[in-house]
């Protein structure tokens, strides 16, 4: 009965990876057609940057009509967030500190602490509602000095699984635009959080489009097409005029040159073949809504258990969460009884992957998750 959920990458029902049909269809294409193991360009392929950007701010894009977006293809969403930190480094003023939401994603500190940036955390989840502290967040940041670069999820915040709503992000863009902040969206999770991939890039396209914002986005494909260890991701910049963002992207391109040199083939051709042909853009939306919509019927059935198993709870944010990630509320002593006495695995900070779980397995985590209770 022992259960993994602390690893936050998809699995099926029977618990196993899943390398999606459509992404096997797409390399057996690039086979049959002899690609070669040529260097890539500095930025990357340029038919995956052109997909990547169209994907993220939509086709209808003004900023992208305007020239005025530069796209370079990362290692993946890390080493995007990477590239954008050394950008921020070298350019930014001395002293430009990044805010990042408590909690986040771990790896943001290494991220952006080894690029030699300063970080600090704005306030973001609050533990009495297992919400959003959105008091916290528009104080905080609004005491950032203007100029400041803030960190924030797309969608399916990690690892809280809490997002803003539009008009909570509406305000939240009113305040970068009246403080001067600058928003660094890091969007890891564009189709997988609700299965549709326009709804998950609302927020980045609401801020440069509505709000005229300059922004950087960096963008992972390891979850929406489960290309987790091919390394495949960009960092957009989406500036004010096309001349700047031919300079910030000859200058992007010094420090990718120096960091790696040139990104993988491998997993941008994937990109640039899926999206590149309707049928098989078809058929990844598909296959994405399948993964979203096995996460959400997890969801839905846990807490359904959870309300059977400890009632005096209210246990609806756990279908209110978005994403493959749920913060249950649990105590470092109470994850700690999870795995000694349940043998389920999760991080310290009480975080557990719905993708790990499948909807049989769902009543033993409940009935684990009720004793704990009981115990703390
Ligand atoms: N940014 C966020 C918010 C992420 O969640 C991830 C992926 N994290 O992996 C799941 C986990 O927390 O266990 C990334 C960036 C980086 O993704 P990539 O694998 O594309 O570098």
């Amino acid at each position: 009965d022992r259960l993994n959920l602390g690893v936050g990458a998809y699995r099926t029902e029977a618990g196993a990876p899943w390398v999606l049909p459509v992404v096997r269809e797409a390399e057996a294409r690039l086979l049959a057609s002899g690609v070669d193991k040529e260097y890539l360009p500095i930025d990357g392929l340029a038919a995956f940057n052109d997909a990547t950007a169209r994907l993220l701010l939509g086709d209808a894009s003004p900023a992208l009509a305007g020239g005025r977006v530069a796209t370079i293809q990362g290692l993946s969403g890390t080493g995007s967030l990477r590239l954008g930190a050394a950008f921020i480094a070298k350019f930014l003023p001395p002293g430009t500190t990044v805010y990042c939401s408590d909690p986040t994603w771990g790896n943001h500190f290494n991220i952006f602490g080894d690029a030699g940036l300063g970080t600090k955390r704005y306030r973001y989840f609050d533990p009495a509602t297992i919400g959003l502290d959105f008091e916290g967040l528009m104080a905080d940041l609004g005491a950032a000095p203007p100029g400041s670069v803030i960190v924030l999820h797309g969608c399916a915040h990690n690892p809280t699984g809490v997002d803003p709503s539009r008009e909570q992000w509406g305000a939240i863009a009113d305040l970068c635009a009246s403080r001067g902040l600058i928003p660094f969206f890091d969007v890891a999770y564009q189709g997988f959080a609700s299965g549709d991939l326009d709804a998950d890039a609302w927020a980045p396209r609401f801020f440069a489009h509505e709000k005229g914002l300059e922004l950087l986005v960096a963008q992972s494909y390891s979850k929406n097409l489960g290309l987790y260890g091919e390394r495949v991701g960009a960092l957009n910049f989406v500036l004010a005029d096309p001349a700047t963002a031919g300079r910030v992207l000859s200058q992007a391109k010094r420090i990718a040159r120096a960091l790696y040199s040139n990104p993988p083939a491998h997993g941008a051709r994937i990109v640039a073949a899926v999206v590149g042909d309707p049928a098989l853009f078809g058929q990844w939306k598909v296959e994405m809504a399948t993964m979203a919509g096995r996460i959400k019927a997890v969801r839905t059935r846990l807490a359904a258990e959870l309300a059977a198993a400890a009632p005096g709870r209210d246990w609806g944010f756990v279908t209110r969460q978005i994403g493959m990630l749920s913060f249950t509320g649990l105590t470092p002593p109470q994850v700690a009884r999870m795995t000694a006495v349940h043998h389920v695995y999760m991080t310290g900070d009480g975080r557990i992957s719905l993708a790990g779980l499948s909807e049989a397995k769902a009543p033993y985590l409940a009935a684990a998750m009720a004793d704990v209770i009981k115990e703390a």
